[in-house]
């Protein structure tokens, strides 16, 4: 995987991507990052990327040669047509399905914006994909590019040292992870739940298999209505249906 951020601050999601699990993955070559600063693709002499809006209104817009400065270098380099995300609060909101399907892909462009927003005409060339993060506003689209290049990474072969730890966590047929307890077995006068020491590992399955589903039904029942729950599952949860309030 190749992620390849359009960005005014080149050293904020360089000096976040090196650190740690992805780190290591570019030292092992697993995956690779280039930014390109979009200044360096200003016409001007006083490099300037952004002006006033057509018609008026407060802030700045980003504007369109830069941006297509930049993006036509990075696809001269890698000599194909790669999918483009812009990361803005209007776009489709990004989940674990969007990561996967994402993660096949050999480049990824990732175009953040500031100010106001980019020219219009510029991402109608461009982007093939409209992303946000949440229903919030951020200052800038390079966090929401890190959050997804992370959220991306993570399933490329190879990154994660464990093979199956990225398809055993939250978000596997909807439901979320368990709880996990490690030494010391006494801590604060609470005890490590008794299955978790008796080595039989059939029940410690059965017993994480129902802590997700109680922990979904708690604080994610939205996503409850997608888990495809046994009817013994189901059964279970009726019966605990009072602990989880
Ligand atoms: Cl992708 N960009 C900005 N600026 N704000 C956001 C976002 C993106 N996603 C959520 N909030």
């Amino acid at each position: 995987m190749r992620f390849h951020v359009l960005t005014l601050f080149p050293e904020m999601v360089e000096q976040a991507m090196n650190t740690s699990i992805l780190g290591r993955a570019i030292g092992q070559g697993k995956i690779s990052l280039k930014t390109t600063d979009i200044r360096d693709y200003a016409a001007n002499k006083h490099n300037k990327v952004d002006d006033t809006p057509y018609g008026g209104g407060a802030g700045m817009v980003m504007q369109a040669p830069p941006v297509y400065g930049a993006y036509e270098a990075v696809t001269e380099e890698i000599g194909h047509t790669p999918r483009v995300i812009y990361l803005t609060p209007q776009g489709k909101v990004f989940h674990q399905k969007m990561a996967e399907e994402f993660a096949k892909e050999e480049d990824l462009v990732f175009l953040c914006g500031h100010y106001e927003g980019i020219d219009e005409r510029v991402l109608d060339e461009i982007v093939t994909d409209y992303v946000s993060i949440g229903d919030y506003v951020l200052t800038g689209g390079e966090m929401p590019a890190m959050v997804m290049m992370d959220a991306i990474a993570r399933l490329v072969p190879g990154v994660l040292h464990n093979e199956t730890s990225a398809e055993f966590e939250s978000f596997q047929d909807n439901l979320l992870e368990y709880p996990q307890y490690s030494r010391p077995e006494i801590w604060h006068g609470k005890r490590v739940p008794e299955v978790l020491l008796s080595g039989h590992h059939a029940n410690i399955d059965k017993w994480r298999r129902e802590q997700s589903i109680l922990r979904t039904a708690r604080w994610r029942p939205d996503l409850l209505e997608k888990a495809r729950l046994t009817s013994k599952e189901k059964e279970f949860l009726k019966k605990h249906q009072t602990e989880i309030q």
